[in-house]
């Protein structure tokens, strides 16, 4: 496999986050988020972590952009922290916040790097959960209200635009299982949340719109390979169940403009979708995007269980369990499954056969070692890269039209619940200098893309890892 196996145009990125990255959480009138607050909140993180320094991003931002120009890639997808442009979530724009991502911009500009701007990737304004967050309809208006913000005022060196990363994240992380900010408990009633989310997503993508009618611009979800774990009756209930919530909940109003009746069933969720989720709300939603963003890491293979365990991000279908097929996994416990990729890229050009695709993240976590000579070789990640990258070519092979892959991450960061425990760059970072050094993963990411520190371990330094 090699970069020209892939057309000229195709899209090569790096993606982060801007809690994960930033730091500086009180610098130029940056308000709080909903992760300021939760990490803080004893036993939420684990070792207490917190986003307030991470990779101090925000000041070291031209060095982390010239280390994209020398792996080779065209993209940098980037979110924008919401409380950086309005701290309080609602009202005139903060110009300092304003002028960071425009900084970060240009830079990437002068180096030839696209910039990809997310618009939320899980940092709500803490003023806004504290009036109800996404179980409120209104927080969906406020979004796109800082979503038009943001595109008239970066516009103009922006033109790649994500409204949303991951919303299954923030409605069923967020308010069902509560191992995400805000950390609520809310069963069912996380289904509302993840209406008012795609709301949010249907209202930003009319102020984009307007601010610029010439954006690109989608929504990113995470979509799974669901199969159930044998042929019976229950199991493939339980597997409908999980795709259901998973997949469909999100897909289906997005590109079908209805969601789908069985999940909003299962969740006890009918009536009020029936009396809330209007017609105008999913006209809205299932408005023409220009992509759609898709992550991508692992596959579930599903089992009727008995008892509930640890699933209640999945209300209403709490007995269906994932079990483990033996397959290898990543330190997250994510089964890796290369081939899953063609089945969610499927899922979605069955029902938008005319909508460009791209995979917005894929990647993977294990226990990174520096050894005695300050290398980092991570042959897992680097198999799993390269195995995922292989997929995106048999995708485009098989006519799928996948326009382009960011690698999660390019440098380790806060990973969330998990916060510095979990590293998924291919980049490391050492958190007591913020050195960065790549790793051998990132090496070959660089080789295969033509940049320059693959040219430079080609040469032998720093070369770690033979590649076939
Ligand atoms: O770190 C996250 C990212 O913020 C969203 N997608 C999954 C990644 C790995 O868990």
């Amino acid at each position: 496999m090699q970069r020209s196996d892939f057309s000229e145009d195709f899209v090569w990125g790096t993606a982060t986050a801007a809690y994960q990255i930033e730091g500086a959480v009180q610098e130029d009138g940056r308000g709080p988020s909903i992760w300021d607050t939760f990490s803080r909140k004893p036993g939420a993180v684990l070792g207490g972590d917190t986003g307030d320094i991470a990779d101090d991003h925000y000041h070291r931002f031209r060095e982390d952009v010239a280390l994209m120009a020398d792996l080779g890639v065209n993209a940098y997808r980037f979110s924008i922290a919401w409380t950086r442009v309005q701290p309080t979530g609602s009202g005139p724009a903060n110009q300092a916040g304003i002028d960071f991502y425009r900084r970060l911009a240009d830079t990437l500009g002068e180096h030839g790097i696209t910039p990809w701007a997310t618009l939320y990737h899980w940092d709500l304004p803490q003023t806004l959960e504290d009036t109800g967050g996404w179980l409120r309809r209104d927080t969906a208006l406020r979004f796109a209200e800082y979503a038009g913000i943001a595109v008239d005022r970066l516009g103009d060196a922006v033109s790649d635009w994500i409204t949303l990363n991951e919303p299954w994240c923030s409605a069923f992380l967020g308010y069902a299982s509560g191992h995400h900010a805000p950390g609520r408990h809310e069963g069912s009633r996380s289904l509302h949340a993840a209406h008012h989310l795609l709301l949010g997503h249907g209202h930003a993508m009319t102020a984009i719109r307007a601010a610029r009618p010439d954006a690109n611009a989608g929504i990113t979800l995470n979509l799974y390979s669901v199969r159930p774990a044998s042929g019976t009756a229950e199991d493939v209930d339980a597997a409908r169940r999980i795709d259901g919530l998973s997949n469909r909940l999100f897909l289906d109003p997005v590109l079908r403009g209805q969601y789908p009746q069985d999940v909003l069933n299962d969740a006890g969720e009918a009536d009020w979708f029936a009396e809330n989720a209007t017609a105008e709300d999913l006209a809205l939603i299932s408005a023409p995007i220009d992509f759609l963003g898709i992550n991508y890491y692992s596959r579930h293979t599903v089992a009727a269980g008995s008892a509930a365990t640890d699933a209640s991000a999945y209300p209403g279908s709490e007995s269906a369990v994932m079990i483990d097929t033996g397959a290898p996994r990543t330190q997250m416990g994510w089964e890796i499954h290369p081939h899953g990729m063609l089945d969610v890229l499927e899922m979605a050009h069955e029902r938008a056969p005319e909508l460009p695709l791209y995979i917005t993240e894929n990647g993977s976590a294990y226990e990174d070692e520096v050894s005695e000579n300050g290398n980092v070789d991570d042959p897992d990640r680097l198999d799993y890269l390269r195995a995922h990258i292989d997929a995106c070519r048999q995708a485009i092979e098989r006519g799928l039209p996948l326009a382009g892959y960011f690698v999660w991450s390019l440098m380790d960061n806060f990973e969330w619940a998990w916060g510095y425990h979990r590293r998924f760059g291919i980049v490391h970072v050492d958190y007591d200098t913020q050195v960065r050094t790549p790793k051998a993963s990132g090496m070959w990411f660089s080789r295969f893309l033509g940049g320059r520190i693959g040219r430079r371990s080609r040469e032998g330094v720093d070369e770690t890892v033979e590649v076939a």
